[in-house]
């Protein structure tokens, strides 16, 4: 197997397009928006992740790597599009669709199928594999499907592809074995081989782990609201214990995939999916949660100016998919009483207008911390406390230094502190 067509250029697709190529393999990437295709094919890029750019670059540069419109011929397919959840919390497999649709035309006996996208459980099976019969290859003999998903930490995707572990499910053990030969090229970490239903049950499950934990300890926030105490400590002291790991209260879970693959098992198995179902829920209060507590601490404050410290999903990215910050945007902007500066260094282009740093804090009745971005430890509290109007503010990811805040006069008001 010489050549591989990705189908998707995104936070997956690029990077592992990238690899391959300067592996060797002659990749041809496929997106649909002609816009990024250019900017690939210029050596350049679309998204923020560190060493990304370099990697394009030197794969364009080699001669490996092209990026098209539509799909081209390959001996290997690797289909890595989103796979979102609609507004009912139900998967929708669409993008899947049209990028399998797209290459049925394109298949030839021999030819290998990896679908990437992270997947309700039975997708492969029943989803995917029913579609590439439409080439009239016959599965198992003349195509190979395997189901193989990834499990980088956007922001550390590149040494994350090299270095884990990789699940892959095939549709039978030569499907696996074709799959692996291909991931053997870069993956520096244990392949392990199963089936495609197990294969997108890990990756689900994994994910969907992180949430159930994430909800403890928002649930632990909440608590140590009510009965006073700091959640933040209770959890770095249980921690302690050789076998406990208390995850970090926040605002909400943002980000396409630990806010979403849960969803994936409720939907499959809504009476059985009880405690994914709720940890769900309890995350997606967080918002709500953290917009009652500045409420609470701005009651006697008319017309409050709210100045918003960072928008994306997480630290140090500039991703703002299904990010908690914009549920609490959204509720601050309904309060006619309230007005509000948004500040992000990460964020280029967003829903809502951004405002400049002095910009953010002029005037401002309360500062809410909503990301932990490195660049805001160093903001100096002494320097905001001459441009601000009223010293107050609200860090809920526990990432700002108390004392010094306090030193300023600030009130320092931490999520998760009763
Ligand atoms: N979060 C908390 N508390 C925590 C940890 C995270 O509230 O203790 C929040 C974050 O603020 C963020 C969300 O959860 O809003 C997700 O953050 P994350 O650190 O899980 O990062 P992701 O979503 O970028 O990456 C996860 C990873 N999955 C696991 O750690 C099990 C990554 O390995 C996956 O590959 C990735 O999802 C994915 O693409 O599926």
């Amino acid at each position: 197997m010489k050549s591989v067509c990705v189908l998707g250029l995104g936070y997956i697709g690029l990077p592992t397009a990238s690899i391959l190529a300067s592996n060797g393999y002659r990749v041809y990437g496929v997106d649909v928006s002609p816009k990024i295709v250019e900017i690939i094919n210029n050596g350049d890029i679309h998204i923020e992740e560190p060493g990304l750019k370099t990697l394009v670059k030197a794969a364009i540069n080699s001669g490996n790597l092209k990026a098209y419109n539509t799909p081209q011929e390959a001996d290997v397919f690797i289909i890595a599009v989103p796979t979102p959840i609609n507004e009912d919390k139900k998967a929708d497999l669409s993008y899947i669709e049209i990028a399998a649709n797209s290459i049925v035309d394109k298949l030839k006996p021999g030819n290998l199928v990896i679908l990437e996208s992270t997947s309700p459980p039975g997708t492969t099976k029943d989803f995917l594999n029913p579609i590439l019969e439409k080439s009239k290859l016959k599965l198992g003999e003349e195509l190979f499907v395997a189901h193989c998903p990834e499990r980088v930490l956007p922001g550390k995707i590149i040494k994350e592809l090299i270095q884990n572990k990789r699940i892959i499910g095939g549709i039978d053990e030569k499907s696996a074995q074709m799959a692996k030969e291909i991931y053997l090229s870069f993956v520096e970490g244990d392949i392990h081989l199963t089936d495609t239903t197990t294969a997108e049950m890990v990756k689900i499950m994994e994910n969907t782990y992180r949430d159930v934990n994430i909800a403890l300890a928002n649930e632990l926030a909440k608590i140590s609201h009510n009965i006073g105490v700091n959640a933040w400590e209770v959890a770095e002291l249980a921690n302690l214990h050789p076998r406990v790991n208390i995850h970090s209260p926040s605002p909400g879970v943002g980000g396409h995939c630990i806010s979403v693959d849960p969803w994936f098992i409720v939907e499959k198995v809504p009476m059985l999916a009880r405690l994914i179902n709720e940890s769900r829920d309890i995350n997606d209060s967080m918002p709500e949660f953290t917009y009652d507590l500045l409420m609470q601490q701005i009651k006697d404050i008319p017309n409050a100016k709210i100045t918003m410290l960072g928008v994306t999903y997480k630290a140090d990215v500039d991703d703002v998919r299904e990010s908690p910050a914009t549920k609490i945007i959204e509720m601050i902007n309904n309060n006619p009483n309230l007005k509000l500066s948004i500040y992000d260094p990460h964020v280029k282009y967003f829903d809502y207008e951004l405002s400049g740093f002095e910009e953010a804090f002029k005037e401002s009745d309360c500062i809410l911390l909503t990301v932990n971005h490195s660049e805001f430890k160093y903001i100096d509290p002494a320097q905001i406390a001459k441009i601000v109007k009223n010293k107050l503010i609200i860090d809920t990811r526990n990432s700002l230094d108390r004392q010094k805040w306090e030193k300023s006069d600030f009130k320092y008001i931490l999520l998760g502190e009763g």
